[in-house]
């Protein structure tokens, strides 16, 4: 068996979050053990439809996956969240609202020169030649994590590395 909890990626866009979290699935379920991604794609164009890129909606979007979150680990169900979330202080709530070991903050801390090198989307040269305002890393705040339980530069390390890190943490704490 296994004990529920929330694995919160956070970072910034291109920093390897959904990589990482959909990778960890697809090792857990390898070792027979069942978990649940919350992303962009299935909040974003679900649920949180409704909400931008403002500071208060990224604020409620983060609050809105934090209940759902809530949930599914209430259900029993090892979570990974990829959102950038960048404030503290929503993250913050989120970790309020569960208990001490049910939410695990995982820092994506790859450096914004290595994200904006990728620019899978091309949406830091957009945001550069000012044709999205308001993105994360160049005209909106990224909050650091002040003390999160596990900290990846995906900039440093492969793919597998990172994951391992993750499966590790959960290992030597009593997850798995
Ligand atoms: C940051 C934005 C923005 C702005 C659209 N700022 O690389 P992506 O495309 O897939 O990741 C980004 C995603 C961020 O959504 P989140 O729900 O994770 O953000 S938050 O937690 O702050 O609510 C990016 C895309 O949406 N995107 N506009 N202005 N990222």
């Amino acid at each position: 068996g296994h004990q529920s909890a929330v694995l919160w990626f956070t970072g910034l866009s291109g920093s390897g979050k959904s990589t990482i979290a959909n990778a960890v699935e697809k090792a857990l379920y390898d070792q027979g053990v069942g978990s649940y991604v919350l992303d962009g794609d299935n909040m974003r164009f679900g649920l949180n439809k409704n909400l931008g890129f403002s500071a208060a909606d990224r604020t409620e979007n983060i609050r809105r996956i934090g209940e759902v979150a809530k949930l599914f680990v209430d259900a029993g169900t090892l979570t990974l969240t990829a959102f950038i979330s960048p404030y503290r202080a929503d993250r913050d709530q989120v970790r309020a609202l569960l208990a001490d070991r049910e939410f695990i903050e995982v820092f994506v801390d790859t450096p914004l020169a290595v994200c904006e090198q990728r620019d899978v989307k091309q949406l830091y040269a957009k945001a550069r030649r000012g044709e999205i305002t308001g993105f994360t890393g160049i005209d909106a705040p990224y909050e650091v994590p002040n003390n999160p339980e596990i900290t990846i530069d995906t900039s440093a390390q492969p793919l597998e590395v990172s994951v391992n890190q993750v499966l590790v943490y959960l290992q030597n704490h009593g997850y798995l």
